[in-house]
């Protein structure tokens, strides 16, 4: 089998999504995601102007090789831009391994090690009473996990939360806005709106909750000593990564687990804190992190240290990495949780896929390859559109971490 030809399609129904198609002599093709959040031309260039050309001709089922070419042959290695491109490339050289031999990707990655995959909703509102509301819906929905973020008295924006009635979207058309942050304010609130939490739903829910990046280790510390009592299935991106020794200090001053890695892009940026069992879970999910075969070594690496995994899940992964996540979540063997914010209707029209979400967990589908599909004229009249993430600053103007 031979790549015949590889193009990329940018589209935004309801928010821009990149997506890389190959296709081969003998009929079949490959879908890939290349979504980079408010970045999303850099990588749609450099997989036409860089990578494409060199993959045409080349026996798609050398996955492995091809990942290698891209990775140690630009001698440019790493970072995002550069990750999501070979991740595209590599997941429709997946998927177009599954429909050719018939089978689920999972059934390449080790095939079924569950049934089901847990996984959890991101609840928020404008108080903790919204935030509750949220909580309530979502369990009715089936959730047996939660993030929960709530506004924080005092500051006008807080990351995470939805604005009004509508779902949350971390991107915002436009150009970037501007969003409020007091770290003392966050470490009072934080803990109040746990203690309602487990006071109206009980012990049994899961509960998560996303720092964003936003504290210094030892803050952190602070924080995950304070949640204990309310029992959290992790903490999630307590402080920024670079420094993974700072996990340290988390780690000597709370047992509330820890789950980091959605910026990753490679296992060299999660290295440290694996080994030194600084962390819990592994945030990495193939778009960001040069598709399923890096993900799958860095999942492999992990679980010798009692790791598992937690996918990343927002909307700003397409169901073409939705899907991907879902079928490595079923094959590795230190499947943690996936994280799963729903996409628009628009966006599942566009991208029409056989995963399901019931009961609380998800399942992939049993469909050749990844089970998801390209809807290339109604993907036409949805074109990009200009679009960010906010930025942050403390209430003296700093900028700070988003
Ligand atoms: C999450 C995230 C997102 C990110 C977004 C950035 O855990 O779902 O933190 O909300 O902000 O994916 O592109
Ligand atoms: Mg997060």
């Amino acid at each position: 089998m031979k790549i015949t030809n590889a193009f990329v399609n940018i589209t935004s129904p309801g928010r821009n999504f990149v997506t890389l198609k190959i296709e081969t002599d003998e009929g079949i093709f490959g879908l890939g995601d290349g979504t980079l959040n408010g970045r999303e031309l850099a990588v749609a260039s450099y997989l036409t102007e860089h990578v494409l050309p060199c993959i045409i001709g080349r026996d798609p089922f050398q996955s492995e090789d091809i990942w290698q070419y891209l990775y140690r042959g630009a001698y440019w290695r790493r970072g995002p831009v550069t990750m999501a491109a070979i991740g595209a490339v590599d997941v429709a050289l997946w998927d177009i391994k599954g429909k050719a031999l018939n089978t689920p990707v999972y059934n390449l990655l080790g095939g079924k090690s569950r049934d089901g995959l847990l996984a959890y909703a991101h609840c928020t509102g404008k108080d903790i009473d919204h935030t509750l509301e949220d909580v309530a819906l979502h369990k009715e929905m089936g959730f047996k996990a939660v993030r929960v973020q709530s506004g924080i008295p005092g500051l006008s924006t807080t990351y995470g939360i939805a604005k009004g009635t509508g779902r949350y979207e971390p991107a915002e058309r436009g150009l970037p806005s501007e969003h409020q942050w007091s770290t003392e304010m966050y470490l009072r609130h934080v803990p109040q709106l746990f203690a309602r939490v487990r006071e109206t739903f009980g012990e049994e829910l899961h509960l998560l909750h996303d720092c964003h990046h936003r504290l210094t280790p030892i803050e952190a510390g602070r924080l995950g000593k304070e949640l204990e009592p309310f029992h959290l299935f992790w903490m999630e991106d307590p402080t920024p990564a670079e420094l993974q020794e700072g996990f340290k200090i988390i780690r000597q001053h709370t047992t509330t687990p820890i789950a980091v890695g959605e910026v990753f892009n490679t296992i060299w940026d999660a290295h440290d804190l694996i080994r030194n069992q600084f962390i819990d879970y592994i945030r990495m999910t193939p778009v960001h992190s040069g598709g399923l075969t890096h993900l799958k070594k860095v999942a492999d690496f992990a679980e010798l240290y009692h790791v598992r995994t937690g996918c990343h899940g927002a909307t700003d992964m397409s169901p073409v990495t939705i899907a991907a996540a879902l079928h490595f979540d079923t094959a590795v063997h230190n499947f943690g949780i996936q994280e799963l914010m729903p996409h628009t209707d628009e966006t599942n029209a566009v991208f029409p896929h056989q995963y399901r979400f019931k009961d609380g967990m998800m399942f992939p589908g049993d469909a050749p390859g990844l089970g998801v599909d390209l809807d290339e004229a109604l993907a036409a009249k949805y074109p990009y559109l200009r679009a960010y993430l906010p930025i942050n600053r403390k209430l003296d103007g700093t900028l700070t971490d988003w």
